[in-house]
């Protein structure tokens, strides 16, 4: 039997623009989602948007109920800025009722709140005036923060800036996935940096607010697996923790941004604008907790013809495709359970054993319905082995002391993802497209029920 340690926490994530629905109901504005799918529906999966994605709006108490019934403890989702600020300075009366609500009822029902402040969902208004690349918007974020802090800091004690923001980053200013979806790396620098600032500015709301939690920040990191020994396949890794885990997890915990990203960054012309008094606020305000998204390792291999100044990632580092790989052929992602046991360590000799949690672990799968027994439930085995891997690999690394306090996973009830609308699903709860969003229990829920019960889970069970 693993045990996990006292008072961890068991849930799962989602955020809002994937669970809300009511996208431009109640007051709420267009985000970059909204438009796009009005400007080009063609991108998305059967032509699913955020309009249509599982209606917590109205269905939040009932889920809540759900939520307490597999053993869950905790979840995290996110606050639509859109909403909650339509317009970006007048507070929309209902949203905050809403919000208030919901977070009360996961109170009342022992399920503790974690609060994100963006997960992908740019407002439209401030795109229009080019989002992330401009200074405005650290400064339009920083107010968000504050006034999301001052109306639900009461009911929260768990706050999050950012989910991924290396996602927005990437999908939008180098690999056309998201809005803007444009190829210019040195807008992606620049957007990088802004949101890098966004979010110091809101923990310095924080702190100036005086609020009574914690917050931290979301990343999608693990250590880079370099294809080879050798020098180029070195350099590439260099190349690869420089920009994609050392660029936020550096500043957000060590106060710095590492030297040689800085000169990375100046040597491909790529180097951004800054701001006097940025190097202070980035000194100043380190994060309480990490939160750590695992799906999939990170593997390079050196550039075949690599471009100077780079045009893009891949003239960094290239991805590097191991021949033994195993593979979710739905998501198109590796499985690597061993690489949260690496995260933890990681964590603990890197980043001062900071307090960390697996903030989002799981398994997406398309046609779910090809595994309904006969008494409709989903029997998602793939899912329990692939989640128990997982734990067993994040004990070794708490029982090497790694500072982890919890595992969410994605996702409780199946959500709308991006441009895969609902195909591939992760949920312990199934969603019903085309019976009125009803949810229905799968076994992994199940499973879920008993591993928080028991607070861990034998090995070589199954
Ligand atoms: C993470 C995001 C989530 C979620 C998840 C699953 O990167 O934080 O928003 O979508 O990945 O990935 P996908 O939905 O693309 O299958």
């Amino acid at each position: 039997m693993i045990k996990f340690p006292d008072n961890f926490l068991w849930g799962a994530a989602a955020s809002a623009p994937q669970t809300e629905g009511h996208a431009l109901l109640n007051g709420k504005s267009h985000t970059t989602w909204d438009r796009w799918i009005e400007l080009n529906p063609e991108k998305f999966n059967a032509g699913q948007g955020p309009k249509d994605t599982s209606n917590v709006y109205e269905l939040y108490e009932a889920d809540i109920k759900r939520m307490v019934e597999i053993g869950m403890n905790s979840y995290r989702t996110s606050i639509s800025w859109a909403r909650l600020l339509p317009d970006g300075k007048t507070l929309n009366k209902e949203a905050v009722a809403f919000y208030r609500d919901y977070f009360e009822k996961m109170n009342q029902a022992g399920i503790k709140p974690i609060i994100n402040l963006f997960h992908f969902d740019m407002p439209w208004w401030l795109m229009e005036k080019g989002g992330w690349e401009t200074r405005e918007s650290v400064d339009a974020f920083a107010f968000y923060a504050k006034t999301a802090f001052e109306e639900f800091g009461d009911l929260v004690d768990e706050w999050a800036t950012f989910n991924e923001p290396l996602v927005h980053i990437e999908c939008g200013y180098l690999y056309g996935f998201h809005y803007p979806a444009i190829v210019d790396f040195k807008k992606a620098i620049q957007v990088g940096y802004h949101t890098l600032m966004a979010h110091f500015l809101a923990v310095k709301a924080y702190r100036e607010t005086k609020q009574k939690g914690r917050i931290g920040i979301i990343l999608n990191v693990t250590p880079t697996y370099a294809r080879s020994e050798e020098a180029i396949d070195q350099k590439a890794k260099q190349n690869a923790d420089l920009l994609i885990i050392k660029s936020f997890l550096d500043p957000c915990v060590l106060g710095t941004i590492p030297t040689e990203l800085v000169d990375l960054v100046n040597e491909h012309k790529l180097t951004p604008i800054t701001k006097t008094g940025d190097k202070e606020i980035i000194k100043d305000y380190p994060v309480d907790f990490i939160g750590i998204n695992y799906y999939q390792p990170m593997r390079v291999q050196a550039p075949e013809n690599p471009r100077t100044p780079a045009v893009t990632t891949s003239d960094l580092f290239a991805p590097y495709d191991w021949p033994e790989k195993r593979m979710n052929p739905y998501r198109g992602w590796e499985i690597y359970p061993e690489a949260l046991y690496d995260v933890s360590l990681m964590m603990k000799n890197d980043y001062n054993n900071i307090p960390w949690y697996v903030s989002e672990n799981g398994m997406g799968v398309a046609e779910e319905e090809r595994f309904m027994n006969d008494k409709g439930i989903i029997e998602d085995d793939y899912r329990i082995e692939f989640m128990e891997d997982h734990l067993e690999q994040l004990h070794k690394g708490i029982e090497a002391g790694s500072n982890c306090f919890g595992y969410h996973t994605w996702t409780f009830v199946d959500c709308w993802s991006w441009l895969n609308g609902y195909r591939n699903r992760y949920g312990f709860y199934r969603v019903d497209l085309e019976n009125n969003l009803e949810r229905t229990l799968k076994k992994s829920g199940l499973w879920y029920k008993e591993l928080s019960q028991n607070n861990g889970f034998e090995i070589g069970e199954r």
